[in-house]
């Protein structure tokens, strides 16, 4: 991130508290993030998430970095300080992304987690939801996109409330706070074959957040 002094003025998303930085990672950055992230992978691979209580099979991988990882388990969703394949503390945030939330996230103290979702075939996608299980929710999540773009849902509060779409594309930064922070939201599909940056092909999220409130 060291292109980037200050922040550009987000657009506008028509949500009060989410803001969009389109492109805020450019081309160098990205390359230079995917070869990092694709030696972490190599080391801690992603694992297929299920649902708790059905066992359904997500339809994307996932991995974590940072002293917590979200995951899910099979009486609910926590934060865990382990990785429940290998029993392993999560690896640490890459500094390009602990830079990048320092420069949009507007929080006094770092985030805890960061959440690697891998949109890794045509089919994968991320039903509505909300970011619930943190204790920190006046901290916004930061998300990263990178690869094929998506088309990212915005609900209201409540399941069934209208919603909206808008497209993320490779490099771009979502910051998800304010009165939005519990807004559902959720990844309607991917556009893809539309960026050649993953290997392989697909798309990868990264969403830091703030999981405990700083002393
Ligand atoms: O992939 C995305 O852009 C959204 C990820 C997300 O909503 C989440 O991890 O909670």
């Amino acid at each position: 991130m060291p292109k980037y002094q200050s922040r550009p003025a987000p657009v506008e998303t028509g949500f009060e508290g989410i803001a969009l930085y389109p492109g805020l990672l450019d081309g160098p950055a990205q390359k230079a993030l995917i070869t990092e992230l694709s030696a972490a992978l190599e080391t801690e691979k992603p694992y297929r998430p299920h649902m708790p209580r059905t066992g359904k099979p997500w339809s994307i991988h996932q991995m974590n970095f940072g002293e917590l990882g979200w995951v899910s388990r099979p009486d609910g969703y926590a934060y865990s300080s382990t990785n429940p394949v290998n029993s392993r503390k999560w690896p640490a945030i890459p500094p390009a992304l602990l830079a990048l939330w320092e420069l949009v996230a507007d929080y006094p103290a770092p985030p805890e987690c960061c959440l690697v979702n891998l949109y890794d075939t045509p089919k994968s996608r991320m039903g509505l939801h909300r970011d619930e299980d943190e204790a920190a929710l006046d901290a916004p999540v930061v998300s990263l996109s990178l690869g094929d773009t998506c088309l990212f849902r915005v609900g209201g509060f409540a399941r069934g409330d209208k919603s909206g779409s808008f497209r993320l594309a490779s490099g771009d930064v979502l910051v998800i706070g304010g009165p939005s922070r519990l807004r559902y939201h959720g990844v309607d599909r991917i556009i893809h074959g539309s960026s050649r940056l993953v290997p392989g092909g697909g798309r990868i999220n990264l969403t830091l957040r703030r999981v405990t409130k700083p002393v």
